[in-house]
This record gives C-alpha cells, sequence and structure tokens, in this order.
C-alpha cells in the first residue's frame, strides 16, 4: 500500500518537475523606465511613465511624489474612442482620447503594469516649477497590500535605456 502510493506521487510529480524546469523566472517585485516629460513653463500637469512588475497579485492605489515636484499625483486611464457608426462627431474614423482618473490600476501575479505616451499614465497635478530636462527626483509607489516602492524618475524627453 505504502510503496504503491510512493510510485503513484513520483509519476504526477516528474512532469511538474519538468515544467519547472523550462518555464520563466517568476517576476520580480519592482519598478524600472520611470521617466517624466520636460514641461513648458506655465503648465500646471505632467506625466510620469514606468513600468512596474510584481511577484504576486496586487493594485497600485497611489503614488507620493515630493510637493517640491507637485502638489498632488492621480492616476489616469486613457481610453481611446473610435468614432463611427453611433457617434455624434458626424465624421466617421476619428478617434477620441479621453483620460480619467482611476483609483488602482492591478497587476496580476507574475505579471507587469505599463505606463507610457499614448496610454495610462501618472498624472503630476499642480507642479511646483515646470520639469525640466535631466532634473530628477523621487517618487513613492504605493500599493493595495500595503508594500512601498521608491523610485528615481528623470525628466526626459524618451524613456531611459
Ligand atoms: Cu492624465
Amino acid at each position: 500500500m505504502n510503496r504503491r502510493l510512493a510510485a503513484t506521487v513520483v509519476v504526477l510529480l516528474s512532469p511538474t518537475a519538468l515544467m519547472a524546469c523550462g518555464g520563466d523566472e517568476p517576476a520580480v517585485f519592482g519598478a524600472s523606465g520611470a521617466w517624466s516629460r520636460p514641461t513648458p513653463s506655465g503648465a500646471t500637469n505632467g506625466v510620469l511613465y514606468l513600468t512596474i512588475t510584481s511577484d504576486t497579485d496586487d493594485a497600485l492605489v497611489a503614488v507620493d511624489v515630493p510637493e517640491q515636484v507637485a502638489a498632488a499625483v492621480e492616476l489616469h486611464e486613457t481610453t481611446i474612442e473610435h468614432g463611427g457608426a453611433g457617434g455624434h462627431h458626424g465624421g466617421g474614423g476619428g478617434e477620441v482620447v479621453s483620460m480619467g482618473q482611476v483609483t488602482s490600476f492591478e497587476i496580476a501575479a507574475d505579471g507587469s503594469l505599463t505606463f507610457s505616451p499614448g496610454g495610462n499614465h501618472v498624472m503630476l497635478i499642480d507642479l511646483a516649477e515646470p520639469l525640466q530636462t535631466d532634473e530628477r527626483y523621487v517618487a513613492t509607489l504605493r500599493f493595495e497590500s500595503g508594500r512601498t516602492l521608491d523610485v528615481d524618475v528623470v525628466v526626459a524627453d524618451n524613456p531611459p535605456g
């Protein structure tokens, strides 16, 4: 009886072990490629782009930046509506891009969350000063799990790297 059970276990485990060997490394909890666009003088809002990866199911719920950078930070989701039948614009084929604040962005285990131009972004509200090329600041990411991440942000025209 015992011997038979042992044999069964070995058979069941083998395929799993093989899959683990060939699988990808699990995602590490971290953030990379954080950057902000320079802003013209007089602009009140800025943007922050970055990529976040997580080993477990989690959600980004807030971002803090120094008050010397901006008074508040919002998470913005970008939606693109394709103009067409049913639209009230008349002309077909147009796209309407709009952004709206959301309370969180979910990240699946072993997944990533990307903020990039034309897509979802972190919005810096009420800039203290215009963001200038090569300036740097630290943003603190806050997650639903209670975890936090400090990321170095560089002000540049293009993504770092
Ligand atoms: Cu926005």
